[in-house]
């Protein structure tokens, strides 16, 4: 049987599984369950008391993944790579691909991209530009029409009548300044939202508002006009769940990538964000068919901002990185399945810079360990568990 080939991959899945139910089956009868943790955790941890995150050490994350076709990266921003250069060194050695995660928003302190209507501001994406060329990395951009992170002048400054001209001129000038330079660009990000109730499932958003549902289609035609070789990505959260608000956003999403699809509209892949809770549980099956899907439409797909948050499980940091290892390899080891998830990148590289320490902080003020190294930069069980994941996974060619 080839490796990589369907039947193969077929035995792999059907391996994993057997693997998982011995764990639960074993570990149910006789495992010392901590008490503080959700019932939902408590299963999962004791599964993965029983798992040996052993991997050797001696091939970096970009190194296995590219093995098989993959591309590994991380988010990081300017000011972090550009004071820390344990970090930056670190991150060469792990990453193949950097997601600039302020610079190229329209508004993030300290160094906004747009601190005025007619004004950008590119010195922390150029420096990013520049280091990740230096280093042979490639960059992702993100994002160039979202929701948030937009400036204070906007509310005052944008209407229904220069909508479109604003957004023309935003990606003419930051796509077109980096024409054939960047690996990806996130064009649209989180646009759909079905709490808000409409019947697409689009968000009730600025853009929405000032220009109608076609501001999407309009982003990627104007994007690919600025900058031909990126590949142009809609990027999106929560589509990962076994839950019933997860099964209505893999919907919409699919009816919005099909409707685009269909118009001839030049998207390219499906960013799946990966934005992982331990108290969250996937539905491996409900995961897989969603890939297929979108793989059916002709996309590929990335998963663009891994990480899984703690926040709910007990202090001991031994447990906690075992409990995150063990979701980061389950979550790799469905989604790797799927041949056309050609990049995986996480949302950070080390527990020093994660965002979950502002916006998911822990409710007994212990810092966060959700990514692959710890403050100090060592490896922690999820990179383990993220190693072997990328060892398991099938071959694939990198599109
Ligand atoms: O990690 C990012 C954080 O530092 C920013 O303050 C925030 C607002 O711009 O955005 C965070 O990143 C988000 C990403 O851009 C889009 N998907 C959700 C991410 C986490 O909130």
């Amino acid at each position: 049987m080839a490796p990589g080939s369907s039947s193969h991959n077929r035995l792999l899945s059907r391996r994993r599984a057997l693997h998982l139910c011995l764990g639960t089956a074993a570990c149910l009868s006789g495992a010392v369950i901590q008490r503080k943790m959700p019932l939902v955790v408590q299963r999962r941890s004791s599964v993965y008391n029983n798992r040996e995150f052993v991997v050797d050490g001696q091939r970096a994350l970009k190194d296995r993944a590219a093995a098989k076709g993959i591309l590994y990266g991380a988010e990081i921003n300017h000011q972090q790579l550009s004071a820390d250069s344990d970090l930056a060194a670190q991150f060469i050695q792990e990453c193949a691909l950097l997601v600039e995660g302020g610079g190229l928003k329209w508004f993030l302190t300290p160094s906004p991209l747009r601190p005025a209507p007619n004004t950008f501001d590119f010195t922390a994406a150029d420096w990013m530009l520049r280091f990740s060329q230096t280093n042979q990395v490639k960059m992702r951009g993100h994002t160039l029409v979202w929701h948030q992170s937009l400036p204070p002048w906007f509310e005052e400054t944008v209407n229904n009548r220069n909508a479109e001209q604003v957004m023309h001129s935003h990606i003419r000038t930051v796509a077109g300044r980096y024409r054939g330079q960047m690996h990806s660009w996130d064009v649209v990000n989180e646009a759909i939202r079905v709490q808000d109730g409409r019947s697409d499932g689009l968000r009730k958003s600025p853009w929405l508002e000032f220009m109608g549902p076609d501001y999407v289609e309009l982003a990627f035609r104007i994007t690919a006009e600025m900058d031909p070789n990126a590949k142009l990505v809609y990027n999106d959260f929560g589509l990962e769940f076994g839950s019933r608000k997860s099964d209505a956003k893999r919907e919409s999403v699919l009816q919005l990538l099909s409707k685009l699809m269909s118009k001839g509209t030049p998207v390219h892949a499906l960013g799946v964000q990966g934005h992982l809770d331990t108290t969250r549980p996937i539905n491996s099956s409900k995961l897989r068919n969603f890939l297929a899907d979108v793989a059916a439409l002709g996309l590929e797909i990335f998963i663009t901002e891994l990480d899984v948050t703690d926040r709910s499980l007990p202090a001991d940091a031994a447990t906690r990185d075992r409990v995150i290892a063990g979701v980061y390899e389950d979550f790799l080891s469905i989604v790797l399945d799927e041949p056309r998830v050609t990049t995986v990148t996480t949302w950070g590289l080390s527990d020093r810079y994660t965002w979950l320490s502002e916006f998911f902080p822990r409710s007994d003020g212990l810092p966060v360990r959700p990514l692959p190294l710890d403050s100090d930069l060592n490896r922690k069980l999820a990179w383990n568990a993220i190693a072997r994941a990328f060892d398991n996974a099938p071959s694939r060619t990198i599109i």
